[in-house]
């Protein structure tokens, strides 16, 4: 007989053990599964050289523990990974969370009995549950992409996917080293790796918009007052766009005077990081707005690269700032200044292959490498989803049913997935925001609908096709009317060969969702099938 839980929670990161936390608080059994052997998420994966956070510290963390925001000292404004997984390890052991899930396990599939409405889950060490509710909560950027280059298998020297970096860390001391890709993984690594290696190639296809994060220290002082003004911050972050408590200028770009534009993008630099993309509330939805914006970045970069023919490679001119996720770094620009540094743009001379002794560039170039690093990203959104076979009415798949992009209603439910909700992915703001507060945001929902279904005596809820029908056209619309849809981004599935271009997250802003979620609930949760 398998096991019987009320609620499976797939994943063990920052969304999974809070969702542990609230199904425990309501009553309810948990069964947990985690690929790593310890929690954190992506957090617990992703350790490459300069891995952090680009929201700051004091707002990436949960707001559900008042005292623990209180008692937690963050050592500097974007805090590295190695102490965002102590806090999460600290969190998990000061709640008792770590006994709900088994670690060192991956789910390999969910099926629904139609009949009993009951989900039977299977993980890959054999185990066999049977839940009413399955909580996917399995992160956005979870399943690693290592691009299919001719010979990546023939490379004679060690090769490393910066989402799956050995934890006991890789010296790269004397070695001659190539990074693929400048996303935030590579533009983060880059200027480590260049102080330790003998010599640094950066393999560019893209160039991407990047920020001076401005990190620092926390003083005592600053920590006190942070610490003092956390409601407020909360507060203001559950009305934001993007789950922080800043808010962009009250005028659009063109309509504040020069020096008042200036002076806003000036700021927003100081502040540093992803927050420029909001410094005027136009400034993904106007193109002319945009450019402003471009050229002021445009204007600060090139002030920092001392080569003019550099700088014009590291000048993205495919796509509007703002409409890939701008990186937030600490001295990439500054990285190609060094003379063990090249930059090679693949756009001009792309990758051939990969041989035992380096990569064959077209032209004929063998740049000779002893490590090769993978920053090449994630199968976004949906990956690692797909990769669990999740089957529901009628025998359909998830996979299937999202053949064409992801179908959802409010990110929550899927039509013929009754009593399955995925935490903080497509549909909702997600990526879009702080993922944190978007976690604890789905599952208190979710526990507010438990509560209710079990008020009532329902054994489910299932999202009515038309509710999801008329959610996927609402979050194309709001796409449509912004820049985002411009970029070949991962939002939108482009660096994923044969994904279906959609744009996945929802695009209209963390607090606007939230109304919009609340609203659903209060009006008796409209759209939603009481089983
Ligand atoms: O991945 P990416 P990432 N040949 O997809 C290149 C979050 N994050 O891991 O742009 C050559 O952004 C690809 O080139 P192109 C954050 O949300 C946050 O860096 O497709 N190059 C691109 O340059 C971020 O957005 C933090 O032309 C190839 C790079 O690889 C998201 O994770 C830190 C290639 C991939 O960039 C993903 O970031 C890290 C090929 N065949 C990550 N295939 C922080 O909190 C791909 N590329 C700061």
């Amino acid at each position: 007989m398998p096991e019987q839980v009320d609620v499976v929670i797939v994943g063990a990161g920052f969304s999974g053990l809070y969702a542990a936390y609230r199904m425990r608080a309501l009553g309810l059994t948990v069964a947990g599964f985690e690929r790593g052997d310890g929690p954190g998420g992506v957090w617990y994966w992703n350790r490459y050289p300069g891995a952090r956070c680009d929201v700051e510290s004091v707002d990436y963390s949960y707001s559900f523990d008042k005292e623990l925001e209180q008692e937690w000292d963050w050592s500097e404004k974007y805090a590295t990974q190695p102490e965002i997984l102590r806090y999460v390890e600290h969190v998990a052991e000061r709640h008792d969370l770590l006994r709900h899930f088994t670690f060192g396990t991956s789910v390999v599939s969910a099926e629904l009995d139609e009949e009993r409405l009951r989900w039977t889950v299977r993980t890959d060490d054999g185990r066999v549950v049977e839940a009413r509710y399955v909580l996917t909560c399995v992160g956005c950027l979870s399943t690693a992409h290592t691009p299919q280059i001719e010979g990546v298998a023939d490379f004679a020297g060690a090769s490393y996917h910066t989402g799956q970096w050995p934890h006991e860390g890789v010296d790269l001391t004397g070695l001659r080293v190539g990074v693929i890709g400048t996303g935030s993984s590579g533009i983060q690594s880059i200027p480590l790796i260049a102080e330790d290696a003998a010599h640094l190639t950066v393999f560019q296809r893209s160039a991407n918009y990047s920020i001076p994060a401005g990190n620092k220290p926390l003083s005592d002082e600053e920590r006190a007052a942070q610490k003092a003004s956390y409601a407020e911050r909360r507060a203001l972050s559950r009305r934001s766009g993007g789950g922080s408590p800043h808010m962009a200028h009250p005028l659009n770009t063109l309509e504040a005077a020069a020096e008042e534009r200036r002076a806003a993008f000036e700021e927003r630099w100081r502040l540093g990081g992803v927050l420029y993309s909001k410094t005027f509330p136009d400034q993904v939805t106007s193109r002319a707005a945009n450019d402003v914006a471009r050229a002021f970045w445009e204007e600060k970069v090139r002030a920092v690269v001392d080569d003019p023919a550099v700088a014009d490679l590291l000048v993205p001119t495919d796509h509007p700032i703002g409409t890939k996720r701008i990186v937030t770094d600490d001295g990439y620009y500054e990285t190609y200044n060094r003379d063990d540094v090249r930059l090679v743009n693949l756009k001009a001379t792309p990758i051939e292959r990969i041989e035992a002794s380096g990569v064959r560039l077209a032209g004929g170039e063998l740049v000779e490498l002893d490590v090769l690093v993978y920053a090449t990203g994630f199968d976004a959104m949906t990956g690692s989803l797909d990769r669990i076979g999740i089957t529901g009415r009628e025998g359909r798949t998830l996979k299937e049913a999202w053949a064409a992009g992801p179908r959802t209603y409010l990110g929550l439910g899927v039509d013929g997935f009754p009593n399955l909700f995925n935490i903080a992915g497509p549909g909702s703001p997600s990526v879009l925001a702080n993922m944190i507060l978007c976690g604890e945001q789905h599952v208190d929902w979710i526990a507010g609908l438990l509560t209710h279904l079990s008020e009532r005596g329902h054994a489910g809820v299932e999202a009515r096709t038309p509710a999801v029908d008329g959610w996927v056209e609402e979050c194309r619309r709001r796409a449509d009317g912004t820049l985002m849809p411009a970029a070949n981004s991962w939002y939108l599935g482009a660096n994923i060969p044969g994904k279906p271009r959609v744009f996945m997250p929802f695009v209209g802003g963390f607090g606007a969702y939230g109304d919009i979620i609340e609203k659903v609930a209060a009006d008796g949760y409209e759209g939603f099938e009481l089983l």
